[in-house]
Parts: structure tokens; sequence; C-alpha cells
């Protein structure tokens, strides 16, 4: 009974789930609150004018991983002030064509100025702004932004969090610019001219790694308005300060807490051996070890291994064990 009491309840919750949903192939107003809008098709947006418009709370908008490229060089996604406040936009890969055909106004891929919004697993590319934030306390994360002026910025927008997302060949990484206690965590800019480039309102940079920047890893902007930037551990080698600007740098422990930067991955590396979670089959190798193939030891790889040779135990791994491990065959094939 309580079994078809909860697959009761279970399918009432569904079907009103599944009828939230909408189903676009065209730029508009985005305006049923609560709404769910899944993009089917890749769009090119010809018109003068924004391709979405969020213009009602909690609406979900979901690109499916499909493009959209504007034409003229507005914003291409826009969550309004208020009205559009706890927007989440995801999967969307978008440019607003920076220059084209002239710099009328300064487009960005995402426009936030909605609050408590969440923006996640986009690509964002050759615009002015990348992904702009105006509104207060949203989230952006797992976001790529390439080849735009800005990458991701928060502008006058207060206590937002930036997570995890990874900036590359933008001519700035990650800004923060009149915007109270942004908080950059475990973020990665590289191939940028400045990776981050921070006024210091109460600003923190938490984790991640800036490296192979052109002029700067981080560059601290002085104004008089300006306080200090914190910076909580992280891999942050050139950073350059204006004026009276000031930051102060703590250590803290990334690994335990935030995947680690494999390239443009961010994967969990959890005893820090080097090799990401999902490859390593001995999740537990102790920071004496050296581990030699998928994160195991060779201690590890013995006991692994069945049988126990003497020798092995004693003088370590024979280069046939080895082997066999590192080609997932013979007794190690069953381990994978
Ligand atoms: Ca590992």
């Amino acid at each position: 009974m309580k079994k078809a009491m909860l697959c009761f309840l279970t399918c009432i919750f569904l079907t009103s789930f599944i009828s939230a949903a909408t189903y676009i192939d065209s730029c508009q107003t985005l305006n049923i609150p609560g709404e769910t809008y899944y993009l089917t098709e890749d769009l090119s947006n010809s018109a003068n004018a924004r391709c979405f418009q969020i213009m009602a709370k909690n609406v979900v908008l979901d690109c499916q991983n499909h493009s959209i490229i504007n034409e003229f060089e507005r914003d291409v996604i826009y969550a309004k002030r208020n009205v559009g406040d706890y927007a989440t936009i995801r999967n969307c890969k978008v440019s607003a064509s920076f220059g084209f055909p002239k710099p009328v106004v300064r487009g960005a891929g995402i426009r936030i100025s909605s609050d408590y919004s969440v923006v996640e697993n986009n690509e964002v590319f050759d615009s002015f702004y990348g992904i702009y934030i105006w509104g207060d306390r949203n989230i952006i994360r797992s976001n790529v932004a390439y080849g735009n002026e800005r990458g991701i910025i928060a502008n006058i927008g207060d206590r937002n969090i930036i997570q995890e997302n990874l900036a590359k060949g933008n001519t700035r990484g990650f800004s923060s610019w009149y915007s109270e206690y942004s908080k950059f965590v475990n973020n990665k800019a590289y191939d940028n001219k400045d990776g981050f480039y921070i006024m210091p309102l109460n600003a923190a940079i938490k984790c991640g790694v800036s490296e192979e920047n052109s002029n700067s890893d981080v560059y601290v902007y002085g104004t008089s308005a300006a306080r200090l930037l914190n910076i909580y551990g992280g891999d942050y080698e050139i950073i350059k300060t204006e004026k009276n600007a000031q930051f102060t740098k703590y250590p803290y422990d990334c690994q335990t807490t935030y995947c680690t930067w494999f390239g443009e991955e961010c994967l969990f590396d959890r005893d820090g051996d080097g090799v990401p979670d999902k490859d390593d089959l001995c999740l537990e190798t102790s920071e004496d070890e050296v581990a030699i193939v998928y994160g195991c030891s060779c201690e590890q790889i013995l006991e692994l291994k069945p049988g126990k040779d003497k020798g092995e135990l004693k003088n370590g791994c024979s280069k046939g064990t080895i082997k066999l491990f590192t080609e997932q065959i013979g007794w190690a094939k069953n381990l994978f």
C-alpha cells in the first residue's frame, strides 16, 4: 500500500514536471513562471535584438548543447532584474559576435541582471562580455569562456560565486568591477592577457589556477574605494598591483575540497596522487607512496594480484606484473 501511494505521488510529481516543459526552436521571450524551456536546434539570430529574454521567475533555459550565434552585437541570453530572478541557464553555446557589424552595444553571451540565478555548463565565445553578472547572489559554475574581451565578469552585483569555470584566450579572463564580495572559487585561467582582473572590494580568489597569461595571472586594480583582495591557496605567480591596491595570500588545502584541474578538465583526485578518481584503482594511495599506474603503488598492485610472490613482496613488482597491470590483461583484466 505504501509503495502504491509512493508511486501515485511520484507519478503526480512527474506529470506536473513534464507538463512544465516547453520545446522551442526560435528566439523569444520566456515568460511562463517555473517553466523549463528546451532548445531543440542551433540558432542564428539575424535580428538586431536579444535572442532570449527571461521575464518570469524560476525559469530554466536548457539549450541541450545547441549553439546560438547573433549576427548583431547584442546580448544572446538575458535574465531581467527582479522579474527574472531564480533563473537557470544551462548547456548553451553562445556568441554575441563582438564588433559585428560594428560595436553598437557591448553585447554579452549571457547577461544576468537577476538575483539567485544559476549559470552552468555553457560555452561563451567571441563576445565583448562572455558572462556578465549584474545581479546579486548568483552562482556561475562549470562554464567555458574563450575569445572574449571580458570572459566572466561580476559587475556591480554583489556576493556572486564564480566556481570551476575555464577562461582561455580572453583579454581579461575573470573580472570583478565595483562588485562587492565576489568569490572566485577553483577557476582556471590561461592564455588570457590578464587571468584575473580584480577591483578588490572584499573579493576573494580561492584555489584554482592562473598561468601562461601574457600580462598577469592576477591584476589587482587600485582605487580609493579599494579594499582587500584575499587569495586562499591556488597557483598564482604573477600578481600585479596598481596604485594602492592590496592583496593577502593565505595557505589553504584545496585538494580535499575541490576538483583538480587536469588540462581543461576539473576532476576529483581525492588522494592527491595525480591520477583522477575515475581512473584510480587505488583511491587511498598514502602520501609517501609513489603511484606507478592507475594511481596504485607497487605494494597496492601486489595486494590486487592473486597469489603471493615472496620475491616480489620483498624486492618490488616485476616488469611482468607491471606490464599485465598497465595493459589490463591476464589476471589484471578482471580489475577494470
Ligand atoms: Ca587519485
